[in-house]
Parts: structure tokens; C-alpha cells; sequence
């Protein structure tokens, strides 16, 4: 997979060096590029933002520099890539579309800093680019940057190789709507604390049934959004 991520901070990007996403990299499964949106400026103070039309709170980002960006990457591209916009005004993010992304070839990400980018950039980018604002959650973030890490990493453990246990992506949070089962590790006993007797049975049909129970339960406590949504599907449970 090519990802390509513009930022005025490329600095930002630096974690995805590291770990599994690091790994991937290097073992080429992942092309991942970070260009400086101020390289595609042309005045001597690589200006990027200006004042808002209308007035108002706080600097816009500039069109011009995102124009000669968006293009250098798109002369790079071998398919039509899809252009993530990060940002609190976009599509919540979720589990469904880090696996629809997943499948495309070419992510471009594009770190808005500031109030925001010029929106007839959006208009410019459609012809080259699908294009997406994404949203992580109901919260402001300064920038762009940090959404494209929790992105990237989203989306790159979805990718054949990546994960050296693939199995470890099937019981998992927001994989079938239910929150995962608490887990623990030695000792049995840890300061008095007890691990639940189940767990060292050995009956693996009594574990599974546990372990089931334990998501329901979570999922009703900490998410009642999805507990409905799992109920709907689920009218037997
Ligand atoms: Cl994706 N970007 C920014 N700037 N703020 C956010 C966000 C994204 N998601 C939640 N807050």
C-alpha cells in the first residue's frame, strides 16, 4: 500500500517509524511518504495561511500550496487515490471504513493546521482524488497530524503481513459490535487479587460461554449505543 501524508509539521509523523507500522515499512509492505506542505510555497517566508474572507477567529490555510501538493502526488499515483481531510467536521471514523480503506491502494492523508483549509481546495482534489473527511471522535484537536497516526495505524494492521497473529483481529473491539473480554496473565493469584476460577478449568466450552458473557456486560455498561445495536441484531441474546 502507497500512503503519502502532508503536514506542515512533518516532526508530527515521526511514530510511524516505529513498532509494527515501522516494521511493515521497512519489510516493504507499506510505502509510506511525509512531504512538508512548505516545500510547495514560493515566497521567501513559505507562507501557508492568510485571513479568513468574512472575518473571524484564526487563519485559513492558503489554496495554492495544497494545489502544487495534491498535483506532485497525483503525478505519482499508478491508481486513482482516495484523499483523507482529518478533521472534527468530517465522518466519524470507524472500524468499517479503516477496512474499506484498507483495500485501496493509495491513502493520501492532508493535515489541516489552523481554522481549517480553503474549501475550494476540496473541489480541486475531486478531480484526482476521492475524497473523505474523516473525523475521530466528538472532540478538537489542533491539527490533523495526530488523527493520521491513530489513521495509518487503523488501517495498516487491517493488511495481510502486518500482524504477525492474524487471529488476534477477530475477536476484537468493533470487529462484531461487542467490546472484548477482560484478560489476565500470571500470576493466579497476584497480591491477593484472583484470576476468575473458569479461566483455569479447562473447560474451554465453559470459557468461551464466560468470556461471551463478560463482552455482553461490558458492552451494556460502557457502550449501551452498541449494546442496542448488538440486541437488534442479536433478538436470541
Ligand atoms: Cl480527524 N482532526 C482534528 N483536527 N480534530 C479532531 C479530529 C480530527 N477528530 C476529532 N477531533
Amino acid at each position: 500500500m502507497r500512503l503519502d501524508v502532508l503536514s506542515i509539521f512533518p516532526e508530527y509523523l515521526a511514530p510511524l517509524d516505529l513498532s509494527l507500522i515501522g516494521k511493515a515499512r521497512r519489510d516493504g509492505l507499506l510505502d509510506l511518504r511525509v512531504h512538508d506542505l512548505r516545500e510547495f510555497t514560493h515566497d521567501r517566508h513559505r507562507t501557508v495561511d492568510d485571513t479568513p474572507y468574512g472575518g473571524g477567529a484564526g487563519m485559513v490555510m492558503k489554496p495554492q500550496p495544497w494545489s502544487e501538493a495534491l498535483d506532485a502526488v497525483a503525478a505519482q499515483a499508478d491508481s486513482r487515490p482516495v484523499l483523507i481531510v482529518p478533521g472534527p467536521g468530517g465522518e466519524r471514523f470507524t472500524q468499517a471504513i479503516a477496512r474499506e480503506l484498507a483495500q485501496r491502494p493509495h491513502l493520501v492523508f492532508a493535515c489541516g493546521r489552523y481554522e481549517g483549509i480553503d474549501e475550494r481546495v476540496y473541489d480541486y482534489a475531486a478531480r484526482d482524488y476521492d475524497v473523505r473527511v474523516l473525523s475521530l471522535g466528538d472532540y478538537v484537536l489542533n491539527g490533523g497530524e495526530v488523527a493520521v497516526l491513530a489513521m495509518v495505524e487503523a488501517i495498516a494492521r487491517l493488511l495481510p503481513g502486518v500482524i504477525g497473529n492474524a487471529e488476534s483481529l477477530v475477536e476484537e473491539s468493533h470487529e462484531d459490535g461487542l467490546l472484548e473480554y477482560p484478560v489476565y496473565t500470571k500470576p493466579a493469584d497476584w497480591n491477593g487479587r484472583q484470576v476468575p476460577d473458569v479461566l483455569l478449568s479447562g473447560d474451554h466450552g465453559r470459557i468461551a460461554t464466560w468470556r461471551h458473557q463478560q463482552r455482553l456486560e461490558r458492552t451494556a455498561a460502557r457502550r449501551p449505543d452498541m449494546y442496542e445495536a448488538y440486541r437488534a441484531e442479536h433478538p436470541e441474546a
